[in-house]
């Protein structure tokens, strides 16, 4: 299998976390992307994806999978443990609410902010920029920060009782919010205390060291 994606990217990083999570970084190979020069927009990448965005997933037989949520659960279906999209029926509902609604929330807010309201990747990627929603964007996701806050004040993980794809999803969201230096407010201390925890796990610290990439750091 083949991941096309970019060492850093924020929902990069929610696949490389499941790979890791599942063990499987072995088991494909990285194809560097490089967003910064806007390679996501070619027309060769664009065949690939419609919709211009990492990470894809290249299946042996050439079948390609872009969405996080997609290539998480076609990665979570190739074995048994452990699980990231859930065991029961009533752990799957959950899992897939919680993972979209920290889609919806955080990390699609947090990257609107960023591609509207910020410099984003460039003036030669950026053509379509609309700050005053890009702004709406980004309070949207300190208010999806202060419920994700609130959720963790009763359970141990965003869906349940267990690491999931939805702690993996709002792990993404803030990986994004820190590279845009937007903070998580002070007073969550709950979500603080889960993302203390969530980043000691060889998971999230290996995730970007997964491959060589060809480019350097940004
Ligand atoms: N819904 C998609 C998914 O879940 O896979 C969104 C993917 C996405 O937005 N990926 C970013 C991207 O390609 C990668 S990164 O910003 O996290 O590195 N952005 C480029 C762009 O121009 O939107």
């Amino acid at each position: 299998m083949k991941i096309y994606d970019w060492h850093t990217g924020p929902y990069p990083a929610r696949v490389r976390i499941a790979l890791a999570e599942k063990n499987l970084q072995s088991s494909v190979q990285f194809v560097s992307v490089n967003l910064w020069k806007g390679e996501h927009k070619t027309a060769d990448f664009l065949a690939k994806n419609y919709s211009g965005t990492l990470p894809v997933l290249e299946l042996d037989d050439g079948t390609l999978l872009a969405e996080c949520t997609a290539i998480t659960e076609y990665l979570d279906a190739l074995d048994g443990a452990p699980t990231l999209t859930g065991r029961t029926p009533r752990e799957k509902g959950m899992i897939h609410m919680m993972s979209k609604r920290a889609e919806l929330e955080l990390l699609d807010a947090v990257s609107v902010y960023f591609h509207h309201a910020t410099p984003g990747l460039g003036p030669d990627v950026e053509r379509d920029q609309n700050a005053e929603w890009g702004l709406r964007q980004r309070d949207r996701a300190v208010r999806g920060m202060q419920y994700f806050d609130s959720v963790l004040k009763t359970r141990s993980f965003i869906a349940g009782d267990v690491f999931s794809m939805a702690d993996i999803t709002v792990i993404g969201g803030l990986i994004f919010a820190g590279f845009l230096k937007l903070p998580i407010p002070a007073e969550c201390e709950a979500l603080h205390a889960w993302y203390a925890r969530m980043q000691e796990r060889p998971s999230f610290r290996n995730r970007v060291t997964m491959s060589e990439p060809a480019q350097a750091a940004v």
